[in-house]
C-alpha cells in the first residue's frame, strides 16, 4: 500500500465529484480453481486497490457522499482460518490501515444501504462479486453509475508520482525480460524453445516478488495478437520470436513490453524493410505524443507512417489519405497504437473504454482496425500509455479480404500473399506524457537489430 493519507484524500475527492447517495466498492473474492480452498491467485479488484489498497479478499467499502462517513466492511478471521493460513487482520485493523473509522461485518452492509435511495457501483467481474452485489442491493437500483464512472476515470487516468515511480518500476523489470528474450534469442548458437524462454520470465519477475500483469506472450507467430500457445520445439533460424510480456509490481502497477527479435540475431533485408517501418511509427508517436494531442490523431500518425512504408516496399498503392480513411491499411495494422496503463494494463478497461475513452463528439469508429483503439481522446501531462504500432500478415485475413475483393484499388494481394510465413512485428514501450512530449518508462531496451 501507500501510506494512508493517500487513500483518505482520493476519497474525499471521488465523494465530492459523485456528489450525492452512496459508493459501493466492493473488492475482489477468491476464485475455486478446482473447489473451494485451492484458488486461482488472488487479485484484487483494481477500483478498490485505488480507493482502499487493502489486498485481501471479501472486503468491501461503503463510503456515504451526503454525510462523509466511510465504512469498510469484512468478515474476521475464524479459528479455523488462524490454524489453516495463520493470523491475518481484523477488519478494525484493515479499516484502520486505509483510514476508514467505521468498520463491520459483511452483512452489517445490508441495514446501511436500506435507507438510501441512490447507490452508485460499479458493472462487477467476478461471478462471486456480482452474486454478493446482488445479494445486498434490491433490484431497482441499476449499476454502472455513469457519475461514478466517470468519477474514478477522470482520478486514475491522470497518475500521481508515486504512481508513476510504481509504473516505471513494473517497466524496469519488464525490460529485464525482454533483454533476457534478446540475449538469449539472438545468440547465433539458440536452441531454446519458446516454452523454455517463457518459464524463464516467470523466474524474473517471481523472484522480485512480482507477478505478470497478463499472460506472456512468446511466439513466432506475432501475427496472432494473443498467442496462448508456446511451442516446445527449438527456435528455428530466420523467424522472428516476439515477445509481448508486462510484469505486474507489488502494488500491482503494470508494466507492458514488447520486441520482436531475429532468431539468431540477424534479420533477412525482407524482415528488416518492415521492421523498420514499425520503428519509424513508433519514433512518429514519440515526437507526436504530448498535452493537448488527441491519441485518436497519434494513432492516425503511425497509421500514415505505416501506409507510407508499405507503399515504399509495393504491398499498399494509391492515396495514402484514401487508405487511411478507408482503413485499407488495417489488413497489416488492425490494433489501435497503444491504451492507458496503471492498475491494469489496459487501464480501467473494466469501467468500459466507451465512457472514459470516447464521448459525445468523439465516438468509437466502427471501422475495422480503427474501431479497436481503446482510447481516442486528448492526452494530459501525467497519463501513462503504450506505443505500440505493428505490422502483421494474417493469412487467414489477406485471403478473406482477398476473396471479397476489398480495397483491391489499394492492396496488392498477389505480393501480400508472399508474406503468409512472414509472422508478425511489434515495438511497444511504455511512455508518460509529460509538460510538453512524452518519455519512456523504465530503462530504454534495445531495438535495432
Ligand atoms: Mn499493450
Amino acid at each position: 500500500m501507500f501510506d494512508k493519507e493517500t487513500y483518505a484524500i482520493r476519497r474525499q475527492k471521488l465523494m465530492k465529484s459523485v456528489g450525492n447517495g452512496i459508493i459501493l466498492l466492493p473488492g475482489n473474492f477468491e476464485t475455486p480453481y478446482n473447489y473451494a480452498s485451492n484458488t486461482y491467485p488472488f487479485r484484487q479488484d483494481s477500483t478498490f486497490l485505488y480507493y482502499i489498497g487493502i489486498d485481501a479478499p471479501e472486503l468491501c467499502a461503503v463510503l456515504d457522499c451526503d454525510t462523509g462517513n466511510e465504512y469498510l466492511f469484512g468478515n474476521n478471521p475464524t479459528p479455523d482460518d488462524i490454524i489453516w493460513t495463520g493470523e491475518t487482520p481484523t477488519i478494525e485493523q484493515y479499516a484502520q490501515m486505509t483510514g476508514i473509522k467505521n468498520s463491520g461485518n459483511l452483512l452489517q452492509i445490508t441495514d446501511l444501504l436500506r435507507h438510501n435511495a441512490i447507490i452508485h457501483y460499479l458493472k462487477p467481474y467476478q461471478s462471486k462479486v456480482e452474486n454478493f452485489v446482488k445479494s445486498i442491493i434490491s433490484s431497482n437500483q441499476k449499476e454502472n453509475s455513469p457519475a461514478l464512472i466517470s468519477a474514478i476515470a477522470s482520478m486514475r487516468k491522470i497518475k500521481e508520482p508515486q504512481e508513476i515511480a510504481e509504473i516505471e518500476r513494473a517497466a524496469s523489470i519488464t525490460g529485464i525480460m525482454e533483454q533476457f528474450v534478446i540475449d538469449t534469442v539472438t545468440d547465433p548458437a539458440c536452441c531454446e524453445s519458446e516454452k523454455k524462454i517463457r518459464a524463464s520470465l516467470y523466474r524474473i519477475f517471481l523472484k522480485e516478488g512480482y507477478f505478470y500483469s497478463f499472460p506472456p506472450i512468446v511466439t513466432t507467430h506475432g501475427e496472432i495478437f494473443h498467442q496462448p500457445y508456446a511451442s516446445k520445439e527449438p527456435l528455428q533460424k530466420g523467424r522472428i520470436l516476439l515477445a509481448d510480456i508486462g510484469a505486474e509490481t507489488d502494488r500491482h502497477y503494470a508494466g507492458d513490453m514488447t520486441r520482436s527479435v531475429p532468431v539468431g540475431g540477424k534479420f533477412s533485408a525482407q524482415q528488416k524493410e518492415i521492421y523498420n517501418i514499425v520503428l519509424d511509427a513508433q519514433k512518429a508517436v514519440f515526437n507526436t505524443a504530448r498535452p493537448g494531442e488527441t491519441w485518436l490523431n497519434v494513432h492516425l500518425t503511425a497509421a500514415r507512417v505505416i501506409t507510407e512504408g508499405l507503399k515504399n516496399v509495393g504491398l499498399l498503392k494509391g492515396s495514402t489519405d484514401d487508405i487511411i480513411s478507408q482503413g485499407a491499411y488495417a489488413l497489416f495494422f488492425p490494433h489501435g497504437i497503444g491504451h492507458l496503463i496503471g492498475l491494469d494494463v489496459h487501464d480501467m478497461e473494466n469501467l468500459g473504454e466507451d465512457n472514459f475513452g470516447y464521448n459525445q463528439n468523439t465516438k468509437r469508429s466502427t471501422q475495422f482496425g480503427r474501431c479497436n483503439l481503446r482510447y481516442a481522446l486528448g492526452l494530459e501531462e501525467n497519463m501513462t500509455l503504450t506505443n505500440e504500432p505493428g505490422i502483421y500478415f494474417i493469412p487467414y485475413l489477406m485471403q478473406k479480404w482477398q476473396a471479397e475483393k476489398r480495397f483491391t484499388d489499394f492492396i496488392n494481394y498477389d505480393k501480400a500473399l508472399t508474406y503468409s510465413d512472414f509472422g508478425g512485428i511489434r515495438i511497444e514501450d511504455d511512455i508518460l506524457i509529460t509538460h510538453n512530449g512524452c518519455r519512456i518508462l523504465g530503462t530504454e531496451v534495445k531495438k535495432d537489430f
